[in-house]
């Protein structure tokens, strides 16, 4: 049964049990909720990069940071379609477009964006996205469109989240996760470890996810991309050992949640990647590219999941596909909503660093 009620001494006391008692409840959690052979695979694609107001102290694409990244406008639907065709030919059932945009903004952007829904959707594959905060009236549009899931990090605790993003709260966030719930699309939020935090907050991170009521349907498991010219360049790497112990904590007190091994996979060895499979995870992003950073090259996927004799998931399987309603016919239509969302107005001291240095550099 699923419980909605966890609390952070009893995620911690799981966090911190012996290596090898964790993995064997975990695991034994994952084969009573999955196929342990079966992993989702999901292609990202960054659809619009680069240029973000926010100031989120670990991504790339914050414009107020010097970072090495080529921006870009919105694609167009017909290059994302093709890459779309890639990516189903090469095994993905699921395409997660993201977007550096604080928010979705009704207008011709937003409609080009329900455009590719509508597209990928009809190739049969699952269509994430992950846009930045978006209203009710939003979320009921995407869904409209044959939206699959929306992602939408929670990223780690709610007090550590003002140790690296100063200009929107968590309870925006959370409002984000409200907001497509009452769709039926499906909410794939998760966050990262090795910003710095403390387990404490890794278990925070996870009472807020695992007391959601539906627990999201995935959850992805980013290890920090350290960054040149973020606020978070200098951090150290995790190692592998918390990234196991954070997918299966994960995986017992969400377990029929999808958990995603994420950002970071290239700086794990495949014995790594195959104990975090054991230990709960079933799903992985694949394609040489993240949004911005480098991934594992998709033949050296397939070729590890030979090795372990997983299969990837096929499309729809875990619930069935969305219909898609064509533009002309649809029934809601742009509100034109200013988004009240808070913005906290503190100021992180590494944040505003960074950004001087970068202002120095341009
Ligand atoms: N702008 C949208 C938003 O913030 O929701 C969507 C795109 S944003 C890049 C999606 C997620 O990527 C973030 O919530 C964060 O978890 C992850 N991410 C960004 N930069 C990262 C990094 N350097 N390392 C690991 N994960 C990162
Ligand atoms: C998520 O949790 N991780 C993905 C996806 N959702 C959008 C993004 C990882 C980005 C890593 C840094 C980059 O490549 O820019
Ligand atoms: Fe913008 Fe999203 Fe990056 Fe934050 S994580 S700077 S909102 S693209």
């Amino acid at each position: 049964m699923t419980r909605h009620d966890w609390t952070k001494e009893e995620i911690l006391a799981i966090y911190n049990k012996p290596l090898m008692s964790l993995l064997y409840e975990a695991a034994t959690v994952h084969r009573q909720h999955h196929d342990p052979n079966k992993v989702q695979v999901s292609t990202l694609l960054s659809i619009k990069t680069g240029g973000c107001p926010e100031d989120c102290g670990y991504c790339p694409q914050a414009a107020r940071y010097h970072t090495d990244i080529e921006g870009n406008d919105l694609m167009s639907v017909s290059q994302v379609k093709a890459q779309a065709l890639r990516a189903k030919s090469s095994g993905s059932s699921r395409v997660c477009m993201g977007a550096a945009w604080r928010n979705v903004k009704d207008g011709e952007e937003f409609d080009n964006v329900l455009e590719m829904v509508r597209t990928i959707n009809k190739l049969d594959m699952e269509v994430c996205c992950t846009l930045g905060m978006v209203t009710e009236n939003q979320a009921k549009r995407l869904a409209e469109a044959g939206l699959y899931a929306y992602n939408h990090n929670l990223d780690s605790s709610e007090e550590y989240y003002k140790e690296v993003i100063s200009t929107r709260g968590y309870e925006d966030r959370l409002e984000t996760i409200d907001n497509v719930r009452k769709t039926n699309v499906t909410v794939c939020s998760g966050g990262i470890i090795g910003m710095g935090e403390s387990i404490d907050d890794r278990a925070g991170m996870l009472v807020a996810l695992a007391t959601l009521n539906p627990q999201p349907e995935s959850v992805p498991i980013n290890a920090l991309v350290p960054v040149e010219g973020t606020p978070l360049e200098e951090q150290q790497k995790v190692s592998i050992w918390e990234m196991i112990r954070m997918v299966a904590t994960t995986r017992i007190v969400m377990p029929e949640t999808q958990v995603r091994l994420s950002a970071g996979r290239t700086d794990m060895s495949k014995e790594g990647q195959a104990m975090c499979f054991f230990a709960g995870a079933n799903s992985i992003f694949a394609g040489d590219k993240l949004l911005t950073t480098p991934n594992p090259d998709v033949n050296e996927d397939m070729e590890l999941f030979k090795t372990l004799g997983l299969e990837p998931q096929k499309p729809f399987e875990k619930k069935s596909q969305p219909k898609t309603v064509e533009a002309e016919q649809s029934f809601y239509k742009p509100l034109g909503e200013k988004p009240k969302w808070s913005r906290p107005g503190h100021k992180i001291e590494r944040n505003e660093e960074a950004k001087l240095k970068a202002k120095v550099a341009k």
